[in-house]
């Protein structure tokens, strides 16, 4: 709670006044939830059990709780409980009320009390649990404190039991909540267990030692996880190259330091992948967008790997020297802050801002892996050797492209030849659909409506990005159309502003072939166009599976369950074809079913989660085999939707 707060609250103390004012406080939260949690969609459903956690947490952090547990019961009721101390219970010196109360019905109470402690500011964070109590539709709270259980209930945030002693001690302190989200107020109410176990495995990977249990009773079978890493994100970076199909080429480096009231811990790993793997987090809050511990990192590895490189002659002192995208290849590295009064920037609040951070990471960092690479020389030289083949495959890309602009110096802009392009040129209007095979890019060119909608026919083997250098992407006579196509240039060139159709569909069919190219495809723009899936111009076609006819009655079914409610709906009698694949759909079928904004279903390819994301592409695409089996077993529903 700021000063200002408590401030307000001296001069309200009366019991009554504080009532309304905190029945006001929480019929906002329940009339603009979006304010409060960002979406009341599955996202907003999950984030409540975060706010919740997040104080167990908290409460570890200070070094008083070592077990939390979370459960999903029936009815998607969820349960977290820690062996913490216990919220206090006894009455809060300005607000007159019992201090248990205020944390579950003041708007934003959940902060520690006269500021200190590593408590978030701003954004989506630190709400706290007076707004999971404000969005459920009941709520209990139960605090052990060593000699009394207590009990509290809300209804919809409003008390319906007041604090009551309803027992003796078990002998364990701690907390336990229990609520049911609001259905009033949320689009979907059932929780996923996998988003809520990738969540708590993050938070169990940055607080190392503790133990976080996850079950849901919802099913047949109790499901449980029982995660508890010592290693902390030593383990998290061991964890996530595991699951690559890459070799390690070094052991998990650790650095670790504090400077006035920050600490910072980073753990890396180089394998002999192509690609970056960078998670970093301020006060346990995932930083997608970076910010200066992550800047702070990039600036100290490039220089540490120069000036090794200089000094034992790996380069020459005249040479330009490695490039950070050289020196990070195959790097899995985590990054972890706490500091005072964190600052969130953007417009996802993404982005830590507090420029004190850069400068400390940068020269712990320089210092610790400049001793580390002095002791380690074999791993030194491995390191260097893959970052120096980095940098001259990324000169040959280079000369590549200057060809490619020399070889065609008038219309180096021209279109690839097997593209038919649409008339208008206002790309929020304009769409291109990528179609594997001749045939079906046939019946989509004679399907289109030319005024907006471009097709791209693709055929033969797509290279697979995953286990090729950016110089065979360049000028790889499968991906070169696609890029020309787009406009966008790709990689380090690569500019969102000159994409030429605001929607890019790629048009495949519904079998493993399709799946396998749909894939390549989406490796490629994750990859190499990464903007183009994170704003969201990425979209999955979905032709139909059936076509289900009776008379002049045409119906189109997209999945098995849709084929017998349309046969249920126009009789057994219908007469059922199943489409093998687009090119046996004629023009004016795909159109329909298929192409036509009005008819068509369409999944639009987001980017929830790039741990996520990367695992799919490195398991799906690398060649380790058992992995692949694993994740494919239990991904099932991701590797079907490839909704990455
Ligand atoms: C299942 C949810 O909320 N645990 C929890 C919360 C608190 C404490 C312990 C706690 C904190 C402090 C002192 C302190 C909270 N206390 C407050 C407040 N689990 C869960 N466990 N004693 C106990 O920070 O000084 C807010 S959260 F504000 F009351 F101190």
């Amino acid at each position: 709670m700021s000063e200002q707060e408590i401030m307000e609250m001296e001069q309200t103390p009366k019991y009554d006044e504080n009532q309304i004012q905190v029945l006001e406080g929480l019929e906002a939260v329940r009339k603009r939830p979006g304010m409060y949690i960002g979406t009341t969609s599955s996202r907003g459903l999950h984030h409540l059990v975060n706010e919740i956690v997040d104080n167990s947490i908290d409460e570890a952090l200070a070094g008083y709780c070592s077990k939390i547990e979370v459960t999903v019961k029936k009815g998607d009721v969820i349960t977290v409980k820690d062996n913490g101390r216990g919220i206090p219970v006894g009455i809060h010196p300005q607000a007159g009320i019992p201090t248990l109360e205020v944390v579950f019905t003041i708007l934003h109470a959940g902060g520690k009390f006269g500021g200190g402690g590593y408590k978030v500011s701003g954004g989506l964070h630190g709400v706290g649990a007076s707004v999971v109590n404000a969005l459920s539709e009941w709520l209990e709270v139960e605090v052990d404190n060593g000699e009394k259980l207590y009990k509290m209930r809300f209804e919809r945030g409003k008390t319906v039991l007041p604090i009551t002693a309803v027992g003796e001690s078990s002998g364990e302190t701690g907390t336990k909540v229990t609520f049911k989200p609001d259905a009033f107020i949320f689009e979907d109410t059932v929780y996923d267990y996998e988003v809520l176990l990738t969540r708590l495995r993050e938070q169990a990977f940055l607080n190392a030692g503790v133990n976080i249990v996850l079950s849901d009773e919802r099913g047949e079978e109790l499901i449980s996880d029982d995660l508890k890493y010592d290693g902390g994100i030593r383990d998290y970076v061991s964890y996530i190259n595991s699951k690559k199909s890459a070799e390690n080429i070094s052991d998990v480096i650790y650095v670790s330091g504090e400077k006035n009231t920050s600490t910072c811990e980073v753990a890396l790993q180089y394998t002999d992948s192509y690609n970056e793997m960078m998670l970093s987090f301020a006060n346990n809050i995932h930083t997608v967008d970076g910010g200066t511990h992550e800047a702070g990192f990039k600036s100290a590895l490039t220089k540490v790997i120069n000036d090794y490189a200089r000094k034992y002659n790996f380069i020459k002192e005249a040479d330009k020297g490695l490039s950070g995208e050289d020196v990070r290849e195959g790097l899995t590295v985590v990054i972890s802050v706490k500091l005072l009064e964190a600052q969130f920037e953007g417009q996802t609040k993404g982005k830590l801002g507090n420029s004190e951070i850069r400068g400390f990471v940068d020269g712990l960092v320089y210092d610790r892996l400049t001793d580390y690479f002095e002791e380690n020389p074999s791993v030194a030289k491995s390191v260097l050797d893959k970052a120096l083949t980095a940098l001259r495959a990324r000169e040959a890309a280079r000369r590549a492209r200057e060809n490619e602009r020399r070889k065609s110096p008038l219309d180096s802009a021209s279109l690839p030849g097997k593209l038919a392009d649409c008339q208008n040129r206002d790309p929020a209007k304009t769409e291109i659909f990528i179609v594997e095979g001749d045939s079906a890019g046939g019946s989509a060119k004679g399907g289109r409506d030319r005024e907006y909608q471009a097709i791209l026919p693709l055929w033969g083997k797509m290279l697979n990005v995953e286990k090729a250098r950016i110089d065979k992407v360049y000028g790889n006579d499968k991906l070169t159309p696609v890029v020309t196509a787009l406009g966008t240039g790709l990689g380090e060139d690569f500019n969102i502003e000159k994409l030429r159709y605001g929607k890019v569909i790629i048009m495949a069919d519904a079998d493993v072939d399709g799946a396998h190219i749909r894939t390549l495809l989406l490796t490629f723009f994750f990859r190499y166009m990464k903007p183009l899936i994170e704003r969201g111009h990425v979209y999955l076609a979905q032709p139909p599976l059936y076509k289900i006819a009776k008379g002049k009655v045409e119906k189109y079914a997209h999945t098995e369950e849709e084929r017998v409610r349309l046969l249920n709906e126009i009789g057994q009698d219908a007469v059922v074809q199943r489409y093998k694949g687009l090119g046996e759909m004629n023009p004016d079928q795909l159109r329909e079913t298929t192409m036509l904004p009005e008819n068509r279903v369409m999944i639009q390819v987001t980017l929830e989660d790039a741990i996520k994301a990367d695992e799919i592409f490195t398991v799906l695409m690398g060649d380790k085999v058992e992995p692949r089996r694993e994740f494919i077993e239990a991904n099932a529903r991701y590797v079907n939707n490839l909704d990455v």
